[in-house]
């Protein structure tokens, strides 16, 4: 899309962050890429996404209420959930509009360059086991996850809710989750119960669970029908985001300028590393280019620990005195490919174009002082 039009409305034509964005930017803050190098993301490194506030949960009064289209509705203590047969599994879970940043131009929203991801262990109860127990009525086509933090969105007062089909609920894979990496969940996290949904973008992971319901109609809650759709136009319907496009990142080399980040390595053998992920499919190949996608080389890869999680890459590269830019792409096994331009639309949503790093190679210091 070219700048000759003025831009939709709810949209900007620069690259820089408006005031709120900053806001919603520093409450909302990106994982480390730097943390690229551990296979899981230490809590605190992990990415984070709330729309609205983080709630304050007493774990006394709060339970989990399963009903709607069911024979045997239940209401269940944290206790009672920690005690159904458990589950850990390492899952990358990435926001939608990572990756916004490079939309030109783009939507107002939550700033994202590539940092917003993140593969935890999570430990939880399958949700499929739960709902056998409540036996779904026939009647029911989709499953309804409610968060108990309110806000306004668009106007909107609403709580945050989420659904999935009858058939993606009852996927074994999906989880009820009251840990992270071994620790009970921390409140920004979704303490004491969220949703996890291997292989989706995150708006699926409702936090702070407190509802499932059966309905008998598909969804079409805010955060379902309105937000979270692939549009090019405000007034059209839209498609729903759903599984996690591929995207591979490296871990940043050398050492970084502290105001520009770009990056600061010595001349001579560097080993480039990275991980890649796809919610579609395993990871088939990982490309690695030096100049700016001129040349491809394959990456090697580690074996994928987890089907949901991010694999491992590396490459090895010959760094000679210079401005270089470094970017890798990841290729899954259903044949979905990184892209080296985004696909526009209006929302910002599943960006993952190839993402360029900076690098500047001296040939006498490694601690070379640069400027942009
Ligand atoms: N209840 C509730 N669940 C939520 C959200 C929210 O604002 N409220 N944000 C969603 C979005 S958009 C993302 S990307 C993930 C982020 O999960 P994290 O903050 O644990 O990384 O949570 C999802 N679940
Ligand atoms: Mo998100």
């Amino acid at each position: 899309m070219t700048l000759s039009k003025p831009p939709p409305p709810g949209t900007v034509a620069m690259s820089e962050v408006t005031s709120d964005e900053r806001q919603l930017a520093a409450r909302n803050h990106g994982f480390l890429t730097e943390a690229l190098r551990y296979p899981t993301t230490p809590i605190g490194m992990h990415y984070l996404l709330t729309h609205y506030d983080v709630p304050v949960v007493e774990p006394a009064t709060w339970s989990l209420e399963v009903g709607g289209l069911v024979e045997q509705p239940v209401s269940l203590t944290l206790e009672e959930i920690k005690s159904r047969p458990a589950v850990s599994r390492r899952v990358t879970l990435e926001c939608a509009g990572n990756g916004r940043m490079a939309l030109q131009p783009r939507a107002l929203s939550q700033p994202w360059g590539i940092e917003a991801v993140g593969t935890a262990e999570w430990t939880g109860t399958p949700l499929r086991l739960l709902l056998d127990e409540v036996s779904v009525s026939d009647a029911a086509v989709e499953v309804v996850f409610a968060g108990i933090d309110l806000g306004i969105e668009n106007d909107i007062r609403q709580r945050y809710e989420r659904s999935l089909t009858l058939a993606e609920a009852l996927r074994g894979e999906v989880l009820l989750v009251y840990a992270i990496n071994g620790q009970d969940l921390p409140p920004q996290h979704g303490y004491p119960l969220r949703l996890i949904v291997p292989g989706w973008y995150g708006m699926t992971n409702v936090k702070w669970l407190s509802s499932i319901t059966a309905v008998d109609q598909p969804f079409e809650g805010y955060q379902q029908g309105h937000a979270y759709r692939m549009r090019s136009v405000a007034d059209e319907r839209g498609t729903a985001l759903e599984r996690i496009r591929p995207r591979a990142l490296m871990a940043p080399p050398g050492i970084p300028d502290y105001f520009t980040r770009y990056r600061s390595v010595a001349a001579g053998p560097v080993t480039l590393q990275g991980r890649a992920w796809s919610g579609f499919a395993p990871i088939a190949s990982v490309e690695v280019t030096t100049d700016r996608g001129e040349t491809w080389l394959e990456a090697t890869l580690e074996p994928q620990p987890d089907r949901y999680a991010w694999v491992g890459w590396m490459s090895q590269w010959e760094a000679e005195p210079g401005e270089h830019l470094l970017g890798c792409r990841a290729a899954d096994a259903d044949g979905n490919r990184q892209p080296l331009e985004p696909e526009w639309n209006l929302g910002g949503y599943a960006c993952n174009a190839v993402h360029y790093l900076k690098i500047v190679v001296d040939p006498t210091s490694p601690i070379a002082v640069h400027r942009p």
